[in-house]
């Protein structure tokens, strides 16, 4: 066990796993009857049991067993805290936590890495030790972003893991089934139990034709979330095959996996080929290739499947390669795409500032040595025809591998020399954790960047920010134009002199030729004497709070319940408990929760983040009205519309609704991890049978939730809603809630029934 949290997976648990392979396909077949796609043969090769495992996708519930988990710093702490509570050892399966997003971008990486370490050291000191006693390999601040680190470090082509953070999919790129989760679904496999899940669906995306030109991989991804949009991987592993899978690269197809996550997929992923391979042996694991080639025929889909995809797969989308134009998407929703070349009409029709504020290159999504080794490329011709960004440029490596290498090799000197600035190996900007100083709040401005998010305040905290989606190489040609609005690959970037330059499409190398630099080591093993190590929470501490246990379920109907909101439009987990200035407060429930709503628009209050106290008619920030509330005794619920919490991973947009005395949030469809993390928490998670009865709920209204003790599986819950005129209504909510879901209700939160047992 104890070699198992170093600084990669061990060849022999690979081979353990890569072991099962043959048995389970076969069972897999032979059950379903069928030959199996790629994701399935995963599954079942991770299933608790693969005799009895259910087997209709969407519908069946499922126990699978992770080999690995990872967490970053922002979602640890809530995790760790309630892992603690359990009183175990250790962790179960291999676990690695990454400091990333806690740094915030200013300026620039070194200063930046040292003010974080400052700033965070309480909360880098808690996670370094409860990692030291609980068998938790650590990545200190500075080491980069969880899912960069993962790819390079540990991720293999078959294998399953859990992380707490919705891009942990990334890990798809190298053939991994890898989902992001709440904490408390880490939780449960940290503790050994299974990962229960309902059997996802699968889409194929089908690749055809070549990667070239100005096209990268992120234009994939882009491409399909224009056509299955924000909601349309809900429940869905996303499973890419096809001859064009081979010409993108691992970190390319991680990227494509990475912004899944924008489409609600469970996860996303490739099947083993040679750029896996090479990508492998760039990475120091020419083992974990040679294994993966001996056992690649079950490291794909069934070619059967390969010759009539649309036999068995949910969903089949067509994506020609050679057809496919660079794009850019937003603003403020990832799946509003078009074609660069059509931007200016988007700018002319909607009127959108043209001029870039800034442009930013990097997050998890697009930092690889390739990703940067194109931009540079790019800015070597800038630089050659004199150019000089015109917009602010700034650089987030992806790890501290990737930053040591492409030092190494000039690309940071080449993006440097046209004027980028370099940040530390962290999320900063793409989580809010930037400090603007040329705008005002309120300023309405655009940028652009290589990220994945886009949703109102998301990069620096100001709604009138308008935030566009593109590749590195689109960002980079961007930033020279300085404005969204030049299609700068057919028109050329305006040069010194006002002619056009015409820049050639990138090239660079997909792996350093010398061999990755590992740069600064940054990975900090488990303590060998456990019993040695101390793990503080300040009493008092502003950062970090020990977790209560949430009340049991008093086996009464939930009755006389008030609806603090009614939220409108989307409502993504940035809404409902936004990061930025918030990230401060992770671990620590009481004082996080004062952000609890602050983005959403209300139907029965103005502004962003206000609701109307039904017991004098006054309009307060939703925070305070759910602490009133709550410290008045008044319980109440949440209606929200279609793919609630969208977005991040992060529990606390379950568990502060809860500890603020929510307790059921109704909505027109949940976006799945979140509603994976209500029901951990004890929420009632309920989906309007009819979702015209969204309507129904008015400002005033008490609610009943009843029938609470013959709650079962698939049996819909009845709502009461009460109007001010004295009139009510029933309507009909359906649940996702199986036995065990419905257990963790009655005792109050999946961590009460986890204490009960172990
Ligand atoms: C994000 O991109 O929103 C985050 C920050 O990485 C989150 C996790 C978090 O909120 O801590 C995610 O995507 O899960
Ligand atoms: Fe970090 Fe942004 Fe990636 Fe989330 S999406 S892990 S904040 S870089």
């Amino acid at each position: 066990m104890a070699d198992t949290t170093g600084l990669s997976t061990p060849v022999a648990l690979v081979e353990e796993v890569y072991g099962r392979y043959p048995e389970r396909v076969a069972v897999g077949r032979r059950r379903l009857g069928r030959p199996l796609t790629y994701a399935e043969k995963v599954l079942f090769a991770h299933a608790e049991d693969p005799h009895t495992i259910g087997l209709e996708r969407g519908v069946d519930y499922a126990d699978y067993r992770p080999d690995r988990v990872a967490m970053q710093d922002a979602t640890a702490q809530m995790a760790l805290l309630q892992f603690m509570t359990a009183g175990l050892p250790r962790v179960a399966v291999p676990t690695t936590v990454h400091c990333d997003h806690l740094i915030q971008a200013r300026l620039g990486a070194e200063i930046d890495l040292k003010n974080a370490l400052d700033a965070n050291s309480e909360v880098y000191e808690f996670l370094r030790t409860v990692s030291a006693k609980y068998g938790i390999g650590f990545w200190k601040p500075g080491s980069g972003i969880i899912h960069q680190v993962v790819l390079e470090q540990y991720a293999f082509p078959g294998g399953m893991m859990l992380g707490t953070d919705s891009h942990t999919p990334n890990a798809g790129g190298l053939g991994m089934v890898a989902i992001g989760v709440g904490g408390a679904d880490a939780v449960d496999v940290m503790a050994g139990w299974p990962f229960n899940t309902k059997v996802p669906k699968v889409v194929g995306v089908h690749l055809t034709g070549r990667l070239s030109g100005w096209t990268a991989p992120k234009d994939v991804i882009l491409k399909v979330a224009g056509i299955l949009t924000v909601k349309g991987g809900t429940g869905a592993i996303v499973e890419y095959f096809g001859p064009g899978c081979e010409s993108i690269s691992a970190t390319g197809k991680a990227t494509i996996c990475n912004m899944g996550a924008e489409i609600g997929a469970t996860c996303s992923m490739f099947p083993y080929d040679d750029r896996s391979a090479m990508y492998l042996k760039a990475t120091e694991r020419e083992e974990i290739a040679d294994l993966a080639d001996e056992y690649a025929h079950h490291l794909r889909i069934d070619p059967e499947v390969e010759d009539d995809p649309e036999r068995f797969y949910d969903r089949v989308v067509e994506i020609d390669l050679d057809q496919l134009e660079p794009h850019l998407v937003g603003p403020h929703t990832p799946d509003l795409d078009r074609p660069v070349s059509e931007v200016r009409h988007a700018v002319e029709k909607d009127g959108y500032p043209p001029e870039i504020s800034y442009a930013l290159v990097g997050s998890c999504t697009n930092s690889s040595y390739e990703d940067i080794g194109r931009a540079a490329h790019v800015a070597r011709q800038a630089k050659a025809a004199g150019l000089q960004v015109r917009s602010p440029l700034l650089i987030t490596p992806g790890s501290e591998q990737v930053r040591a290498t492409i030092e190494r090799d000039g690309l940071l000197d080449d993006l440097e020399a046209i004027g980028a600035s370099v940040l530390a190996n962290a999320c900063g900007p793409c989580i809010g954790q930037w400090k603007r100083d040329d705008i005002e709040m309120g300023d309405r401005n655009t940028i652009v960047s290589s990220y994945n998010r886009n949703f109102p305040r998301r990069n620096d905290g100001n709604a009138e920010t308008l935030a566009f989606i593109g590749s590195p190489e689109t960002v980079v040609g961007m930033a020279l134009t300085g404005r969204i609005d030049i299609d700068f690959v057919r028109d050329g970037v305006p040069g010194p002199g006002g002619e056009a330059v015409h820049l050639e499409p990138p090239v660079a190398d997909e792996l350093p030729a010398k061999g990755f630099d590992p740069g600064k080591a940054g990975f900090q093993p488990p303590a060998r004497d456990p019993g040695a190590v101390d793990v503080v929470v300040q009493p008092g501490s502003e950062r970090l709070e020990l977790l209560d246990p949430f009340p049991a379920w008093d086996g009464e109907d939930l009755t006389g319940l008030r609806v603090l909101l009614k939220a409108v439009g989307k409502c993504t987990t940035d809404h409902i408990s936004p990061a930025g200035p918030w990230l401060r407060y992770r671990g620590h429930l009481t004082n996080i929760s004062q952000n609890l709503f602050t983005g959403v628009s209300n139907a029965f209050a103005d502004g962003h983040g206000n609701g109307v106290d039904v017991r004098d008619g006054s309009v307060k920030p939703l925070p305070d009205l759910a602490r009133g509330y709550k410290e008045a005794g008044i319980d109440w619920v949440a209606v929200g519309d279609e793919n609630y919490g969208e977005g991040s991973s992060r529990e606390h947009a379950a568990m502060e609704p809860r500890y603020m005395g929510g307790r059921a949030i109704i909505v027109r469809s949940f976006a799945r991890i979140h509603e994976a993390n209500l029901k951990k928490q004890g929420v009632l998670a309920l989906t309007f049978a009819d979702p015209a009865d969204y309507e129904k709920f008015r400002a005033g209204d008490t609610v009943d939730v009843v029938g609470l003790a013959e709650l079962a599986p698939g049996k819909p819950v009845t709502v009461v809603v009460h109007h001010t005129d004295g009139s009510s209504e029933e309507i009909r909510t359906t649940h996702t809630m199986s036995d065990e879901h419905i257990e963790w209700f009655r005792a109050g939160s999946a961590l009460n029934v986890l204490r009960q047992q172990s």
